[in-house]
């Protein structure tokens, strides 16, 4: 199988999980968008009666065209799961995400959800976080400042720019410093050292978060926290 089609069968799997009067955190990314396509399907031919709670514009506009029904994140009592991709998932099922300037809403959404299932293609696994650079959403006022300080401290960031150089800009107004690290052996270390830096809104290091990791090919495996 191919990426295309491992993210497509992940999807389509994780879609199986999904039960009449749930609620369901929407993740984002292209993985997500074959879950969400099948939900849809399933909502429009089965009459599966669920409603979404989206961490993007972007899935809120695919679950609405599709007639999923969505509320807002503060609306429901709880999230019962939530599917959503991810950049990288080491041994522990500790991942990074964020690669689609949705990790604020994709955190939020994960930690008001009782069951968290991340959907992968194969080349996500990895035996340690790294591999993918690290991001950080960052307030727009000071970011530059705030780029200085984490190149002192050796985390190599990178401002992310759209193609014609503008920063881009998350669904909440704010910017993403990447921060190229080959390895990250200490991330817990590392996710407390960056909540304390002004400025930092929130970073991709999103651990013990996940419960189950669905990788896609012609055998799915189902990854779960050790
Ligand atoms: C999203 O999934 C983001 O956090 C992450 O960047 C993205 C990557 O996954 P995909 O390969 O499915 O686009 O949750």
């Amino acid at each position: 199988m191919n990426t295309l089609e491992q993210k497509s069968a992940a999807g389509k799997y994780a879609a199986t999980l999904i039960e009449n009067g749930m609620v369901v955190g929407l993740g984002t990314g292209s993985t997500v968008k074959f879950f969400v396509e099948e939900l849809g399907r399933r909502v429009n031919e089965e009459g599966l009666d669920i409603v979404g709670v989206t961490t993007s514009t972007r899935t809120a506009e695919q679950a609405g065209t599709l007639g999923i029904a969505l509320a807002d994140v503060d609306d429901v009592d709880h999230i019962d799961i939530t599917v959503d991709g991810a950049d990288v998932v080491d041994a522990q099922l500790n991942g990074i995400k964020g690669g689609g300037a949705a990790l604020l809403y994709e955190k939020v959404v994960a930690k008001n959800s009782r069951r968290n299932v991340w959907i992968v293609d194969a080349s996500k696994v990895h035996e340690e976080l790294g591999h993918f650079p690290l991001p950080v959403e960052v307030v727009t006022y000071g970011a530059e400042q705030l780029c200085r300080v984490f190149d002192n401290h050796g985390l190599h960031p990178v401002l992310r720019r759209t193609a014609d150089g503008e920063p881009v800009k998350t669904d909440n107004g704010n910017e993403i410093v990447d921060l190229h690290l080959d390895t990250i052996p200490f991330p817990s270390e590392l996710a407390n050292w960056l909540a304390n830096q002004v400025g930092v809104i929130e970073h991709g290091l999103f651990l013990n978060v996940a419960d189950e990791v669905i990788v896609g090919g012609d055998e799915i495996q189902v990854l779960k926290s050790p």
